[in-house]
């Protein structure tokens, strides 16, 4: 199986944290593509991602799955042993939840102020100042009120660690890019922060 991917961006960062917690990093080739090359945007891609994003996977049988929660999906379902996204009815649905909001609260305003803000990608789309500064404020909410979550619980759908947590992780270090940071009194999110930093699956 091959996974098309490029090393500095969050959303295959994702992917890969997933199958390291697996033990599965070694099952895939990684195919390195260049984002700012616009490598992503060839007729050759879109034929494996009509939505030009990465990462997709293509599978042995020429499958392509592209999204990433999709592939993290494959993994779940076909490797369960050590499960990441629940494992009881009320467990999978919650792990759905924080999965969502993560992704709709935190991640895409997180790419949104990148992309508005620095006009990474003016060459692909019309960069809006206003925008970024807008998503700005709800990343720093979301992390007020992560902080505010985790002051109970080690990681964030509760005693174990999980998808939520990789999503989140990968959310919070890609937002150097924003200079949005861990502040210093949300001591909850940080001591969060340094657990997952300790896994050897947070160096890949
Ligand atoms: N919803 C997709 C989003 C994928 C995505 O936005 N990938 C970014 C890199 S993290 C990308 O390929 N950007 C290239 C572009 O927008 O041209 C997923 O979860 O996989």
């Amino acid at each position: 199986m091959k996974i098309y991917e490029t090393k500095t961006a969050p959303n295959p960062r994702r992917v890969r944290m997933f199958m390291a917690e697996k033990g599965l990093l070694d099952k895939a080739e990684f195919v390195e593509i260049d984002l700012a090359k616009g490598e992503n945007l060839t007729p050759e891609y879109r034929a494996r991602n009509p939505m030009k994003k990465v990462p997709v996977m293509e599978l042995d049988d020429g499958t392509y799955i592209a999204e990433t929660m999709a592939i993290c999906r494959y993994f779940e379902e076909s490797y369960p042993d050590k499960p990441l996204m629940g494992t009881t009815p009320v467990d999978k649905a919650l792990s759905e939840q924080w999965l969502r909001w993560i992704e709709w609260h935190f991640s895409m305003p997180t790419v949104m102020c990148f992309q508005h803000s620095t006009g990474y990608f003016k060459d692909r789309m019309n960069p809006i100042k206003e925008w970024g500064e807008e998503c700005r404020g709800a990343i720093e909410e979301f992390m007020t009120f992560l902080d505010g979550h985790l002051a109970d619980k080690d990681y964030i759908c509760g005693d174990s660690f999980s998808a939520a947590d990789i999503n989140a992780f990968a959310t919070v270090d890609f937002n150097k890019v924003n200079k949005i940071r861990i502040q210093p009194e949300q001591v909850n999110l940080k001591a969060w922060y340094d657990r997952v930093n300790e896994r050897p699956s947070a160096r890949v």
